[in-house]
């Protein structure tokens, strides 16, 4: 099959592979990085659980809408809209997934190259006999520089054009098969090692035990805003790889492995972190370090630790892989489809402007951390941005284009092709999406910005 022909596209060829990219593009920094950050952030597990709730009910409906407008439109995630609803405006929501998914990557690449960073530390054996303090500003002043970030975010920009460049199927399916399931069984020996140590309890009781009181309306967004993150939801890379899904696939069953599969890593390196951060005395709420100050503590305790901390930093860079090339792959497929630019000029297009945007990412880590709007450095404002409002306003239209636009008979037809359709799930699939979620959705948008209280 032709990469650069606009007219045949590239298709994923079995039902594994589907999984396996699908899976590699939820499964990510998101789980491993983001999630023990702001659930610290936000005080533990009331978070988790308001967070685990908008995954059943918004999230895993609005990803099997995403895989259905997808494969039903084969087209990127802009001119899905516009082949199916033409001549209408809802074309706008594919351009906010486009618009969410290039500042995402920015980002997305500069926590890469920290832990591109993290790989060489543990190669040369950085962490030995360091205390908690001493990791922490490790971190800071290696993240504070203008250089080497700079240098090992560039890199992880690379690495991802030119995978990005072979293609779909030589690309994103092989690499993402093999390396998934090794990334989690070094978390499960890490979650081992980290609910034995002593005052382990602790960081279980504030993983697991909720005190609702503590949420605010900030943490509530944080948490759906997360749930679109982590599951690759409202960035237009589920629609864009639902187009290269094949009609033989089971879409439903799918959207479930995915977001079991996503969900069950997050809590898994929630299990490895937060016992670690009470046994070490860290600060739940340390912000965006969190991972990489308070697991260097555990690999220094634990027999081989040396071995799993190379190898762990390695997969969580293969990870930040598979997802940075679902997120290029959205740009790419808009600038290839919309804007006729044939396949490697349009990666190598893309890859530039965004890394160019990561460059301040980094910056502003540093020499550039005075800089700020909303009390927000340039980094953070692009994360709050996509992930609390592009994301969930992307996934707000995607419900309501499901649920009230295209309706009962077209969704059916199309869950119908490669899977038998259970009439009562197809019920509670379009009542979450035409109530539900877009309800949920808007109260938790609104109050969180502060329009209303209650
Ligand atoms: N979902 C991925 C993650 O959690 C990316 C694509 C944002 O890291």
């Amino acid at each position: 099959m032709s990469k650069n022909s606009l007219s045949s596209r590239d298709v994923f060829t079995s039902r594994l592979g589907v999984i396996a990219a699908a899976a590699g593009s939820a499964v990510g920094l998101g789980n491993i990085w983001k999630f023990p950050y702001i659930t610290g952030v936000y005080g533990g597990a009331a978070f988790l659980f308001v967070y685990l709730g908008f995954i059943a009910l918004i999230g895993l409906p609005i990803m099997l809408s995403e895989f259905t407008i997808g494969r039903k439109s084969k087209s990127n995630a802009f001119g899905a809209f516009k082949k199916l609803a033409p001549g209408s405006p809802w074309k706008f929501v594919g351009m906010l997934g486009v618009a969410a998914a290039f500042m995402i990557l920015s980002f997305y690449g500069v926590v890469a190259g920290w832990s591109i960073d993290y790989i060489i530390k543990s190669v040369t054996d950085s962490f030995a006999s360091k205390s908690p303090d001493e990791l922490d500003s490790m971190f800071t002043q290696f993240i504070e520089q203008p250089g080497l970030p700079i240098v090992y975010q560039l890199s992880f920009m690379l690495m991802t054009m030119a995978i990005v460049i072979i293609g779909v199927k030589d690309g994103i399916e092989k690499y993402a098969k093999i390396l998934m399931p090794i990334l989690i069984l070094i978390i499960l020996v890490l979650d081992v090692r980290a609910i034995t140590l002593d005052g382990a309890k602790e960081g279980l009781n504030f993983l697991f035990h909720p005190d609702f009181s503590k949420l605010t309306g900030e943490g509530v967004l944080s948490a759906l805003g997360h749930a679109f993150f982590s599951l690759s939801l409202g960035m237009g890379t589920l629609i864009t790889y639902g187009s290269y899904i094949g009609n033989q696939n089971n879409l439903a069953k799918t959207a479930l492995q995915v977001t079991v599969a996503d969900t069950l890593i997050a809590i898994l390196a929630g299990v490895a972190i937060f016992p670690a951060v009470f046994a070490f005395g860290i600060e739940p709420s340390s912000g965006p370090g969190l991972v990489f100050i308070t697991l260097p503590n555990v690999f220094q305790q634990m027999p081989g630790g040396f071995f799993f901390s190379i190898l762990f930093f390695l997969l969580l860079t293969v990870a930040a892989l598979t997802s940075s090339i679902s997120i290029l792959e959205v740009v790419v497929a808009y600038f290839r489809e919309e804007l006729k630019i044939k396949r490697k000029l349009a990666t190598i297009l893309a890859t530039a402007m965004i890394a160019i945007v990561g460059v301040f990412c980094s910056l502003s880590m540093g020499l550039l951390k005075e800089n700020t709007l909303f009390g927000l450095n340039f980094f953070d404002l692009l994360d709050w941005i996509s992930a609390n409002m592009l994301l969930p306003l992307g996934g707000l239209f995607i419900s309501l284009f499901i649920g009230w636009y295209w309706g009962r008979e077209k969704i059916e037809e199309e869950l119908a092709k490669g899977a038998g359709v259970v009439s009562w799930l197809l019920s509670v699939f379009i009542f979450l999406v035409k109530f539900i979620a877009p309800g949920a959705i808007a109260i938790v948008f609104l109050h969180g910005l502060g329009v209303f209280n209650f």
